[in-house]
């Protein structure tokens, strides 16, 4: 086994690089080309992989640090027989703190110019770097005490200028003898900062790797090449850095570069995508999918209101961590209904009155014409007779049949009916012209013609619009009873339920009756409770005795 250092690799000049995510924690097992950190510069993001299989044994990065080429990632323990002696961190002897010497070393981070590294620990004298030119840095945290071991490009202080901060690593792998400086002190390049106990020494072997371990057992020559002198990193503040558990948390997401750097050019938290890639990794296509699908619901309302309207939106969930989930994006014209839904939900108080209308004369009357119904091809079920009593109970009762425009109220001469149809697709509410000059027979007609082109696909725009009113007939399916929303800018719709019979006291017993629940959500800006039950009392009226259609 050996050691091997992973460092940034070149940056196509870049510097100062943000670490966006670290992929893998202490103890995981690596296999080349296996991403281990993912850099974003205000360019361009980029995972560094593996460039072996072995295990973590440090990470000396964290989200939030900021790297250039040559800054270590972390240091990984391989598998391969190490081209070099014993690991010398078992073999080499510490010296006790106490009796480290204070020996001045020219530099700190000059190159331990003594014996193979296999067969002593070297006493290092670590100095501050060169600071770019300032002078009397103050320190602000020293990260280490005598006796602490320290990894290879670990912070070893924290120093500030009235321009920037800055981590001053350590240039090798060792234990802390002593620590010169604490915090306050003003240093400049070239001050002793802490002497070091280490083994290590360095021979860089490319860009990205280095030996920890350097010298070559068969190599008599000392190490000569050291490690790059240290340069200070600027410190960035510490946040929690991210592993990657099964049950991810919202601010560990796994995702290559390019796909955050399009999320964070599109504004899209990851956290809130459910990656489809391995290990949850999500991909440009999870991305544009998860953004494609947001957009739609904006259009539609279905996402929910509009940010800035003081409505709290409904937070996102990723049902994935819950069990097996399937995203099916949402049609077009269900999102439209979705847009219309919650406009009215919002914008129009919803009272809702209920009744059930005696329909039972109506049943046995629309049996008999059942033979007739069949001679002419129609199907007269319940609803062509409820629209054509809609539209008379509108017609005596004209506050149902308006809109509501700013300040006026906008009554219709006309009594156009919309019917919500279920179909394959969605909802669509078809409108009947002039329902209350038509005749059953032919409102049912029209109503079958409407309902079949409506499943088929077939409306054109103008059969959808201009309706006053809207009924929605359930009674086919099923329910006792439902509060219907306005399809505004109409200001009422009546939800019809199943027939069911009931007993119905008659003054002297109960007798069985046909009773078709009806209930009706109106605008409550528009409409009054009393004018909403004197129409449904018209209503239920008009059904319960058909003769007064003709009235
Ligand atoms: N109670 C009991 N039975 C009823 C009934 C009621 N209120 N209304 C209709 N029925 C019966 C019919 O008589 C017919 O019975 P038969 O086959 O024995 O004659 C059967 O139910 C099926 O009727 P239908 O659905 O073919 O025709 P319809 O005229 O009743 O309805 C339409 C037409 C277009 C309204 C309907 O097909 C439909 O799409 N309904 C769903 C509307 C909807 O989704 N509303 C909710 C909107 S809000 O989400």
């Amino acid at each position: 086994m050996s050691q091997e250092t992973v460092k940034i690799p070149d940056l196509g000049g870049a510097d100062s690089v943000d670490v966006i995510e670290i992929c893998v924690k202490v103890g995981d097992r690596i296999e080349p080309e296996q991403p281990l950190v993912v850099l974003e510069s205000d360019k361009a993001s980029m995972e560094v992989p593996s460039p072996v299989a072995g295990t973590v044994q440090s990470i000396a990065l964290k989200v939030g640090d900021k790297v250039s080429q040559g800054s270590v990632v972390l240091v990984l323990t391989t598998d391969a027989a190490a081209p070099v002696a014993e690991p010398v961190s078992a073999a080499a002897p510490v010296a006790a703190p106490a009796a480290a010497p204070k020996a001045e070393a020219p530099q700190a981070t000059e190159p331990v110019a003594a014996a193979p590294v296999a067969t002593a620990s070297q006493k290092q004298t670590v100095r501050v770097p060169d600071l770019g030119g300032a002078e009397g840095v103050v320190v602000i945290e020293v990260s280490i005490q005598p006796g602490d071991s320290v990894a290879k490009d670990s912070t070893l202080i924290v120093l500030e200028s009235d321009k920037a901060s800055m981590e001053v690593p350590s240039p090798v792998a060792g234990t802390v003898l002593s620590v010169a400086v604490k915090v306050g002190d003003k240093l400049n390049q070239g001050d002793v900062i802490a002497e070091l106990d280490s083994p290590q020494a360095a021979s860089a072997t490319s860009a990205l790797v280095e030996k920890a371990v350097a010298p070559v057992a068969t190599s008599a020559a000392p190490v000569s090449s050291a490690p790059a002198p240290a340069s200070p990193v600027p410190a960035a503040p510490v946040t929690a850095t991210p592993t990657l558990g099964e049950n991810r948390p919202s601010s560990e997401v796994y995702a290559g570069p390019a796909v955050r750097m399009l999320a964070r050019e599109l504004g899209v938290d990851l956290a809130q995508i459910s990656g489809s890639g391995p290990r949850g990794r999500i991909q440009k296509d999870d991305l544009q999918a998860w953004v494609k699908q947001r957009l739609a619901q904006a259009a539609s309302g279905a996402a929910g209101v509009a940010a800035g309207s003081g409505i709290p939106a409904i937070p996102s969930v990723d049902f994935s961590r819950f069990g097996e989930v399937r995203d099916e994006p949402m049609s077009r014209l269900h999102q439209l209904t979705a847009q219309n839904m919650l406009r009215s939900w919002l914008n129009v108080p919803h009272v809702t009155q209920f009744d059930d209308a005696d329909i039972t004369d109506l049943e046995d009357f629309r049996d008999g014409l059942k033979a007739e119904a069949q001679k002419r091809g129609s199907k007269l079920t319940p609803v062509p007779f409820l629209l054509k009593a809609v539209a008379l109970a509108l017609r005596a009762h004209p506050k149902l049949n308006a809109s509501l425009a700013g300040d006026q109220i906008v009554y219709k001469d006309y009594v156009h009916v919309g019917f919500a149809v279920d179909t394959p697709a969605g909802l669509v509410v078809p409108v009947l012209r002039d329902v209350d000059t038509k005749s059953v027979w032919t409102l049912a007609e029209e109503l079958a013609d409407l309902a079949e082109r409506a499943k088929a696909r077939k409306l054109k725009p103008e059969d959808m619009q201009g309706g006053c009113f809207t009924v929605s007939s359930l009674g086919a399916i099923g329910g006792q009873g439902f509060t219907p929303i306005v399809n505004a800018p109409e200001v009422a719709i009546l939800g019809v339920s199943r027939l069911a019979v009931k007993p119905v006291w008659d003054g002297k017993q109960f007798q069985p009756r046909k009773m078709l629940p009806l209930s009706l959500s109106y605008d409550h800006r528009a409409i009054n409770g009393a004018d909403a039950g004197r129409f449904l009392t018209e209503l239920t009226q008009l059904l319960a005795d058909i003769r007064r259609f003709v009235l």
